[in-house]
């Protein structure tokens, strides 16, 4: 490392396209240097915004998303884009779609495009996520764009990372506003009603309306609600204001900073948990071990929690009852 590990990274704050992916690269194949990386870049970066986009496969977030940066770009704002697609189960990588949606941009000096798969991710998206919007934050990129799979929980998981959240639903899908998901209501910052060419973007409206109205917790921030049609680009403008208007108010509240200091706190839980699970399950223990203790407690001769004691004495972690 050394000297080329310092003009690595001034080369990733330079904002040099080549020194970005093998940042990411590093970070995804959780690569030695990637720690002392990313331990460097933190101090470099803390000026992006960050944006989750998420709702469900199909309901055009990645076609809203390009359009979307178009329009910071248009503002001289340099973006980041982080699309995590599911991994194909027949090609073993991420659907193209995305990437190739995103084509438009690709050629964009001021874009930053990455697709990350969703495969083998320990605890999830958001560790890897958080990194690479890290990377990208300090790279320079003063929007960040992650767009989920809108699966599972992860768009819960993009909440707790993003400085606001947009979440897209879509008319005449079967995903009624009825049907949300647990904790998709509360993490919305901004719902985006997209394919308002289509028939039902009044109902669906009318019925997020209704909804936010008897929102259980008393509403710190009340979501604004944009119609776009993000094929032709239809409402994007009035996104970005809404955008900016929830951003202006946030930055100049309290709300921003709670915000800030209890997503910080997760991160941090999140980290110290994955990472007591990588030094005890990982570095300790192998399958073979694992497998042994899972017989032992099938067949009742050990009971998991002595079993869990025992793997963080081996560890060298303290069992907790000292
Ligand atoms: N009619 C209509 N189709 C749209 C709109 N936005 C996206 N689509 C289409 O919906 C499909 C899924 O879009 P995509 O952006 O990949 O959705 P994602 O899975 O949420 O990223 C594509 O065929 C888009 O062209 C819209 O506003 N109106
Ligand atoms: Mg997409």
């Amino acid at each position: 490392m050394g000297k080329s590990f310092e003009q690595w990274i001034e080369n990733i704050c330079a904002g040099d396209r080549r020194a970005i992916a093998q940042a990411i690269s590093a970070v995804e194949r959780k690569d030695p240097s990637s720690v002392a990386l990313l331990r460097t870049l933190f101090h470099r970066a803390g000026k992006a915004y960050l944006m989750g986009i998420t709702g469900a496969p199909g309901a055009g977030k990645s076609t809203l998303l390009e359009k979307l940066a178009f329009e910071y770009r248009r503002n001289g704002k340099r973006v980041g884009i982080i699309a995590v697609d599911p991994t194909s189960p027949f090609s073993g990588g991420a659907i193209l779609g995305d990437r190739i949606r995103m084509q438009a941009l690709a050629t964009d000096e001021g874009t930053y495009i990455r697709s990350m798969a969703t495969r083998g991710q320990l605890g999830g998206l958001a560790p890897a996520a958080r990194d690479v919007a890290l990377i990208l934050d300090a790279a320079g990129c003063e929007v960040v764009f992650i767009e989920t799979v809108g699966v599972g929980q992860d768009e819960v998981e993009v909440a707790r990372l993003a400085d606001a959240t947009v979440v897209l639903v879509v008319p005449g899908m079967g995903d009624d506003v009825q049907t949300f998901k647990a904790g998709v209501m509360e993490i919305a910052d901004l719902f985006v009603i997209n394919k308002a060419d289509q028939p039902g973007a009044d109902r669906v409206e009318r019925e997020l309306n209704i909804l936010l109205s008897v929102a259980p917790q008393p509403p710190s921030w009340r979501p604004a609600i944009v119609k776009t049609t993000a094929t032709t680009g239809d409402g994007i403008s009035n996104l970005c204001t809404e955008l900016d208007k929830f951003r202006t108010a946030t930055e100049q509240s309290t709300l921003g900073l709670s915000r800030h200091r209890e997503n910080t706190r997760l991160q941090l839980l999140e980290l110290l948990r994955q990472s007591l699970f990588e030094k005890v399950a990982q570095e300790q223990f192998d399958e073979e071990k694992i497998g042994e203790y899972v017989e032992a407690i099938l067949a009742r001769r050990r009971d998991p929690h002595s079993v869990v004691e025992e793997m963080m004495e081996a560890s060298g972690v303290s069992s907790g009852r000292s």
